[in-house]
């Protein structure tokens, strides 16, 4: 179902990863059924040892609330968000990451431009994933 390009251990905002993986002719992955996130979450908990945050395409930078996959345009209809996510906050939350909430795998809108994070996990892109091909 995905690639990965390695553990790619770095910090970088939304907008970074993309273009990242633009270079590398991939994608970030999308995320579109139970699935796919059980794929991925037990291929994270199988090679990392912590429980690291990562970048989604998706967003809403077009149309407030509207979050749609920036891959391949269509509706995130799946969308395990935290509770109280989407929450958009200071009007400026626009990017998805998954991230390990309650011990569970669920989705969060943040900062397209932020890296920052006290722990330095949040917006740390450990995957990358390409050829998502729904196969
Ligand atoms: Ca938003
Ligand atoms: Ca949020």
């Amino acid at each position: 179902m995905f690639d990965t390009i390695g553990d790619i251990d770095i910090s970088v905002t939304w907008c970074k990863a993309n273009d990242i993986c633009h270079t590398m002719n991939g994608y970030l992955t999308s995320i579109e059924n139970e699935s796919e996130m059980n794929a991925i979450t037990e291929y994270l908990k199988t090679n990392l040892l912590n429980a690291p945050p990562w970048w989604v395409p998706g967003n809403d930078l077009a149309s407030e609330g509207n979050y749609v996959w920036a891959n391949t345009g269509t509706p995130m209809n799946y969308s395990p968000w935290t509770d109280g996510q989407p929450d958009n906050s200071k009007r400026s939350e626009n990017c998805v990451h998954v991230w390990l909430y309650d011990h569970e795998y669920k989705m969060n809108d943040w900062g397209c431009r932020r890296e920052d994070w006290h722990l330095d996990l949040v917006n740390v892109l450990y995957i990358f994933l390409i050829n998502d091909d729904d196969n």
